[in-house]
């Protein structure tokens, strides 16, 4: 979704710019636009709806040269796809502003600068920046004042690139909850949303954290920070490959995924929460009022992405109120469905090209339902053209046929969906949507603490390597946490796994445990851990050996036959997440003990296209 790419050189640099969002294809976007300030020293523009490449021959027959420009490719969220809300926006003939995010206050903005006889001439939000900015420069003068000043008014996400045909010599740029990283040249540098739009220019970055401001020159780069002292970031030099498709200093795909997530989600949640809530317009400009329409969801998906979508019922129903069904997409394309008024059809995906799954989006066309979503990782994907509104998860590539990153920032884009439905439709308990922005900032690190456990869940998968089944237990939201785990066992290790809901136990797979049958439980700290202990003693009582990734105050502790592995505490609604860490770690090393081609596992493919 959206992308920023900037630059101050000596050299011509329209090219580089188009390069730099070509390189940001692949995270979606419906439009794109430049703006230079030429050589004849006028700032100009061309933008166009559609594809990176219209832009490109657009800017064939009308060419752009000059050394100082930014430009954008575009995910709507306010005003639709179109040249006329295309970025960059100016204000005036002078002044060029590129935008990531969402400005949650552009309604009065854009009323007071109505009436300071400001024209507007697009629908979005990021215009009143442009102009907000105009009008400070009147009395600042100088562009990099008057973007602090700026900023100051502004209540949203964004990352910012602005130019100004009035001060040439520069780029300013500022960040907030959208990133920005500066690339470091020789006699020029560079800005984007993303160090991979640069690659092709430089291996040095420098990125801006929450807050900064840069003045970004020819020859030098200034940092202030949300108080507005000048600091420094350090600069980082990257290798050939970094972030490419390499498995670096990991031996496999899988495991270098797995320890991408903190970063990944970090990403997922970039742009997308404003101080206290979920920005609803993350989904789409129509998202606010489709939402508020919405008194059921249907999910629709496959494989992994079914189990995000079973855990998504436990937190839209708990959390907004609102019923919700999944199924998984082959049965639900094949059969005939009734579908409650209002109901909202939501289709997960990494790859976006799941046969089954677009096969239900295309049925479910004809079937009444209020609207299509799409979960999705790949932002120019069939699924994603196909339906009304879009979430991409920011997952980047994942090579690994076992999804393990695209799960977990499904996962938060489900959450991110429960809030924004609650949130519009006035569900949500008071205080619920605030406690879980503010957990879901600290998820990244949560997950970093669970990744440290790594050598701790090597050591483990040891009890497995001559084993041939697994029992998966979980309740509640850690029932499709257990299904999901067991799947990763299956897919990559071939050891037969099942999961069952832990009160399943004693209605049959009981029957099967014994001393070669290991069982593995998520055991969070909620109101389910004594029930949940219960069963375990069941277990015990068997002569079944036990392994528990339990919370650290849930009180459970290593015993005969019992290996607990303590978890970090975290949020109930947001231990699906987690939990899920220590699992995917568990499948790698008991498949790596086993010698099997984790990547790439026996009989499976990465993007199901078939049925
Ligand atoms: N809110 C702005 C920018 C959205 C965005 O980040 N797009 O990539 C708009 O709707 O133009």
């Amino acid at each position: 979704m959206c992308g920023i790419v900037g630059a101050v050189a000596e050299r011509n640099i329209t090219a580089i710019l188009l390069e730099g969002l070509k390189r940001l294809e692949y995270r979606g976007y419906d439009s794109a636009g430049v703006a230079v300030f030429t050589n004849d020293g006028i700032l100009d523009r061309v933008r166009r709806p559609g594809k990176v490449s219209e832009l490109d021959q657009a800017l064939a027959a009308t060419p752009l040269i000059g050394r100082l420009g930014i430009a954008h490719t575009r995910w709507a969220t306010h005003g639709a796809p179109c040249e006329r809300n295309a970025h960059p926006h100016f204000s005036g003939q002078n002044l060029a502003v590129v935008h990531n995010g969402i400005i949650e206050n552009h309604e009065a903005l854009r009323e007071q600068l109505k009436a300071q006889g400001y024209v507007f001439t697009s629908d979005t939000d990021t215009e009143v920046i442009a102009h907000l900015l105009a009008h400070k420069l009147k009395d600042l003068h100088d562009l990099t004042v008057a973007l602090k000043a700026t900023v100051k008014e502004l209540h949203g996400a964004y990352g910012l690139a602005v130019i100004s045909a009035d001060q040439p010599d520069r780029l300013v740029a500022a960040r907030s909850g959208s990133p920005l990283v500066i690339g470091l040249g020789l006699g020029e540098n560079f800005l984007a949303s993303d160090q991979l739009a640069l690659r092709q220019v430089t291996d040095r970055f420098m990125y801006l954290e929450e807050g900064d401001i840069a003045e970004i020159r020819r020859d030098s780069v200034q940092i202030w920070d949300i108080d507005g002292k000048a600091v420094e970031r350090e600069a980082v030099q990257y290798g050939d490959n970094a972030e490419s498709a390499e498995k670096g200093e990991y031996r496999h795909f899988m495991l270098k995924e797995i320890h991408e997530q903190p970063t990944v989600v970090q990403r997922t949640l970039e742009g997308r929460l404003s101080q206290q809530q979920v920005l609803v317009q993350a989904f789409g400009p129509e998202a606010p009022e489709l939402f508020a329409k919405v008194r059921n969801v249907q999910i629709v998906a496959c494989g992994t992405s079914y189990h995000a979508g079973m855990v998504a019922r436990y937190w839209l129903e708990e959390l907004a109120g609102i019923p919700c069904q999944v199924e998984v997409a082959s049965e639900f394309r094949y059969r005939k469905v009734v579908v409650q008024p209002d109901t909202l059809f939501v289709t997960i995906s990494q790859s976006g090209e799941t046969a089954d799954t677009l096969a239900a989006l295309r049925n479910a066309k004809e079937l009444g339902f209020l609207a299509s979503l799409a979960i999705c990782n790949v932002g120019i994907s069939s699924l994603v053209r196909e339906s009304d509104l879009t979430l991409l998860t920011q997952a980047g590539r994942e090579i690994g046929v076992a999804s393990t990153k695209a799960f977990t920032t499904q996962l938060v884009g489900l959450l991110l969906l429960t809030l924004s439905l609650g949130q519009v439709r006035g569900t949500l308990a008071p205080g619920v949507e605030a406690t879980l922005v503010e957990e879901l900032r600290r998820l990244p690190t949560r997950l970093g603490e669970a990744l440290a456990m790594d050598s701790t869940v090597e050591k483990i998968a040891e009890l497995f390597a001559d084993k041939n089944h697994t029992l998966f237990l979980g309740r509640g939201a850690q029932y499709p946490v257990a299904m999901e785990g067991a799947l990763k066992l299956k897919e990559i290790s071939y050891i037969h796994a099942e999961a069952y809901p832990a009160g399943e136990l004693k209605h049959g797979p009981l029957a099967l445990v014994d001393n070669d049958m290991p069982v593995v439980t998520v055991a969070p700290n909620n109101e389910l851990l004594e029930k949940l202990k219960s069963n375990l003693q069941e277990v015990r009582a068997r002569g079944g050996e036990l392994i528990v990734f339990a919370d650290e105050k849930a009180g459970m502790s290593n015993g005969e036959g019992t290996h607990v592995v303590q978890m970090p505490h975290i949020h109930d609604i947001l231990s699906p997440i987690l939990y899920t860490i220590p699992l995917q770690l568990l499948s790698y090393y008991v498949a790596v003990l086993k010698g099997t081609d984790v990547d790439q596992p026996r009989n499976l493919a990465k993007s199901v296209t078939v049925e």
